[in-house]
C-alpha cells in the first residue's frame, strides 16, 4: 500500500512538475528472477475455459445481484465447489467446460476465437506439494493484456501488461493436494492501455507464456545479477527477501573465475564488487561465453548463466567490448512459422528464428520488436550469440498526458529490465517506436529514458524514430527532427521511402541525409511487401522482384551514411496484422518479411545475407 501510495503521489507530480516514480518504486513485490533453476511445477497444459462477453466475472447488473453467477462460481472454495457435487446452477461451469493449451493465445486455439477480443476465464486444477514452512508462488511469464488471478476461490493478485511477467504469492492460499486456479484473461485495450487499440500486429489474446508454481524456503534469493564494468570489475547485487534477510553472509560463484561475498543490509540487499578476473573470456556474438553462476545466501542457492561484456558509444560508434561493431540485424516479431501461427514461442520456435537470423542472414543483431519477448528467445541470444535490442509497446501514440499511463510505461520497462538484466545480448532499451513529435510525448518519453538510466545505467537507450523531408537550400533532405535525441545514447530512425510514397528505386541511393555528424544513427527499419511466390510481373509493389531491387536500393543508400552503425530492416517474417486487408497481397498479413509465413526465403532474403556475410568480413 505504501508502494503504491508513493507512487501516486509521483505521478501527480509527475503531471505538475516532471517528476518520474523512482527506480525502486518500481522494483516489483516479487521477481523470482532465477526461477529456472528452482523447484518449480509447470502448469501448463489443457485449461479449461468459458468466454465471458458481458464481462459478469468482473461487473454484473448494479444493485440488482450483489455477485454473478460466474462471480459466485468462481469465489467457491474447492471444497465447497466438490461437496455440491455439480448439482448446482452456475452457468459458467469451467469443470465441463472446453480445454485448451496454456500456453498459447486463444486466437489460434479455436476458430471460433480468431477475432475475439475481449474477457476469457481459465482454469486449471493442480495438486501441490507440502510447503514444510516454506512458500510458493505462482509465476506468470505473460498474461495479454490483464489477468485476474483467483486461487481456491480467492483473489491472489491482478496485473495490466502482455509481455512481461508478474509473482503472486500463494502460500496461504494453496491447498495441500488439490487446487484450483482461475484467471480471467482480458485481451481488450483502449486509449489508457499500452499499447493502445490500434498496432500494426496482432493483440493476441491469453496465457500465452508459462505459469509456474514456483516452491522457495522462507528467506529466499528474489533476485540477483552481475554485470562487467568499463574497467573490467563485475558488479551486481542480490535481494533476499522474508523474515531472515537482514544481515546474512551472501556466496557467488562464477564457475572457473571468480568467487565473492558480501552481507545483506537490513532490507536484505547485498552488493558485490569483484576485482577483475584474469582469465576472462568476453561474451560477443562470435564467442557467446556464458559462464556457470551460482548465488547462495540464508540456505538458499540459485543458478545462472552470465556472459560477461561491456556495451558503449563513441562519437559515431558503438563499442562492444570496446571495439567497433556494425549492428547487422533485423527486426523480428514473437510469432513462429506456420500459417497459424500465436505468440506461443518454444524453445525450438525460437532456436529455429535466431538460427535464421544468425546462419541465413549473417547477422549478429535482432531487434525484438515490438515488446519484451519471451524469456526463452532471449536465453537463446545469449547462448547462439546475437546482440538484443528490447523494447516495450510505446508504439505509434499512447496517452500522452496522462500520469496513469506514464505509471503503466515505467513499472512495465522496470519489469522488463529486471528480468533481462542478467543477459548479455540485451544491448540496447528502446523508449518508442514511432511517436509523432509533440511536447507531451517528448516528456513521456523522457520520464522513460530517465527511468531506464536509473534501472540499468549499463546499457544503451535508443527509440526508433520518425524522419522528416524538407527542403534546404533548395534541396530534398532526410533529417532527424526531434527533441527526444538529446535523451538517447543512439539514434535510431524507420525509413520507408520507396515503398510508402513517392521516392522512385532509383532515387533511394542519392537520398541526401541530415544527422548529427558525431553520433550513431541505426536504420531501425526499412523494408517493402513481397507476396511469397508472386514474380515476373514486371517489377510492381509486391512482387519478390521490387522487394529485392528495394532492398538492393536501400543498402546502397546505407552506404552513403558516414556515422550508420548497424540496421534492423522490418522484418524476418510476414506477420499477421488486422490492418492489412489487401484482398490479393495480404489477407491478414502484412508481407514484409523476408520469409513467407512458414518460412520460405523471399529472393531479397539473399540480398541481405550477401551484404551481412560482406560487412562480416571487413
Ligand atoms: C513501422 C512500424 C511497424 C510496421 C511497419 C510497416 O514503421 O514500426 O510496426 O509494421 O512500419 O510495415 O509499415
Amino acid at each position: 500500500m505504501k508502494k503504491f501510495l508513493t507512487f501516486l503521489i509521483a505521478a501527480a507530480c509527475w503531471g505538475a512538475a516532471g517528476i518520474a516514480a523512482s527506480a525502486e518504486d518500481l522494483r516489483p513485490a516479487f521477481l523470482l528472477t532465477a526461477s529456472p533453476s528452482r523447484d518449480t511445477q509447470d502448469l501448463s497444459g489443457q485449461w479449461t475455459y468459458s468466454k465471458d462477453l458481458y464481462r459478469t466475472g468482473l461487473n454484473d447488473i448494479n444493485g440488482w445481484v450483489a455477485k454473478s453467477r460466474m462471480q459466485r462460481y468462481r469465489d467457491l472454495d474447492v471444497a465447497a465447489l466438490e461437496a455440491q457435487g455439480g448439482t448446482d446452477f452456475f452457468e459458467f461451469d469451467l469443470d465441463r467446460g472446453p480445454a485448451m493449451a496454456v500456453p498459447g493465445a486463444w486466437n489460434a486455439a479455436r476458430p471460433e476465437l480468431r477475432y475475439y477480443d475481449g474477457l476469457v476465464w481459465f482454469q486449471r486444477k493442480f495438486q501441490s506439494k507440502p510447503l514444510n514452512g516454506g512458500r510458493a508462488f505462482l509465476r506468470f511469464e505473460a498474461v495479454n493484456y490483464r489477468a485476474y488471478v483467483y486461487l481456491n476461490g480467492k483473489e491472489i493478485g491482478r496485473h495490466e501488461g502482455g509481455f512481461t511477467p508478474f509473482v503472486l504469492e500463494v502460500t496461504d492460499a494453496l491447498r495441500e493436494g488439490g487446487n484450483r486456479l482461475s484467471v480471467g484473461v482480458d485481451s481488450s485495450h483502449d486509449a489508457q492501455t499500452i499499447p493502445t487499440v490500434i498496432t500494426d500486429w496482432d493483440l493476441y489474446g491469453g496465457i500465452t507464456r508459462p505459469v509456474r508454481l514456483v516452491y522457495t524456503p522462507a528467506t529466499f534469493i528474489d533476485d540477483a545479477t552481475l554485470s562487467l564494468k568499463p574497467d573490467g570489475r563485475i558488479a551486481g547485487e542480490l535481494r533476499l527477501q522474508g523474515p531472515q534477510a537482514a544481515r546474512q553472509n551472501v556466496n557467488v560463484t562464477i564457475a572457473g573465475l571468480a568467487t565473492a561475498s558480501a552481507v545483506t543490509d537490513a532490507g536484505g540487499r547485498a552488493v558485490f564488487d569483484i576485482a577483475a578476473p584474469a582469465g576472462l573470456q568476453r561474451w560477443s556474438p562470435d564467442s557467446p561465453r556464458l559462464y556457470d553462476v551460482r548465488y547462495a545466501a540464508a540456505g538458499d542457492a540459485v543458478r545462472d548463466r552470465i556472459g560477461f561484456r561491456t556495451i558503449a558509444v563513441k562519437g559515431r560508434q558503438i563499442l562492444l567490448n570496446g571495439k567497433p561493431i556494425f549492428l547487422r540485424g533485423i527486426s523480428l516479431h514473437e510469432e513462429e512459422f506456420g500459417p497459424n501461427p500465436a505468440r506461443n514461442m518454444t524453445e525450438p520456435a525460437a532456436r529455429a528464428l535466431l538460427h535464421e537470423i544468425k546462419h541465413g542472414l549473417n547477422a549478429n543483431y535482432v531487434r525484438l520488436s515490438h515488446y519484451p519477448h519471451s524469456e526463452v528467445t532471449l536465453r537463446l541470444a545469449d547462448e547462439m550469440g546475437l546482440l538484443v535490442w528490447s523494447e516495450i509497446p510505446v508504439y505509434w501514440s499512447v496517452d500522452w498526458d496522462n500520469p496513469a499511463v506514464l505509471r503503466k510505461a515505467l513499472a512495465m520497462q522496470a519489469e522488463a529490465i529486471y528480468r533481462d538484466r542478467s543477459r548479455a545480448s540485451v544491448v540496447m532499451w528502446s523508449v518508442g517506436n514511432e511517436t509523432p513529435v509533440s511536447a507531451p510525448r517528448t516528456r513521456f518519453h523522457s520520464a522513460m529514458a530517465d527511468n531506464v538510466r536509473a534501472l540499468d545505467p549499463t546499457r544503451l537507450v535508443s527509440a526508433a524514430l520518425l524522419v522528416e523531408r524538407r527542403k534546404v537550400n533548395g534541396e530534398d533532405v532526410t533529417a532527424i527532427d526531434d527533441p527526444l535525441a538529446g535523451k538517447l545514447d543512439v539514434l535510431a530512425v524507420n525509413t520507408y521511402a520507396g515503398w510508402y510514397g513517392s521516392d522512385t528505386l532509383d532515387a533511394l541511393p542519392g537520398l541526401k541525409w541530415q544527422v548529427p555528424p558525431d553520433r550513431p544513427l541505426i536504420l531501425s527499419e526499412f523494408g517493402a511487401d513481397a507476396l511469397a511466390g508472386y514474380r515476373n510481373d514486371g517489377n510492381k509493389k509486391f512482387t519478390e522482384e521490387y522487394q529485392t531491387e528495394y532492398y538492393r536500393k536501400t543498402l546502397a543508400m546505407a552506404d552513403a551514411m558516414p556515422t550508420l552503425a548497424g540496421m534492423s530492416p522490418w522484418i524476418l517474417k510476414d506477420f499477421q496484422s488486422p490492418r492489412r486487408e489487401h484482398p490479393v497481397f495480404q489477407n491478414g498479413w502484412n508481407r514484409k518479411g523476408l520469409l513467407s509465413e512458414t518460412g520460405v526465403r523471399k529472393q531479397a532474403f539473399g540480398v541481405l545475407a550477401d551484404y551481412y556475410r560482406g560487412k562480416a568480413a571487413k
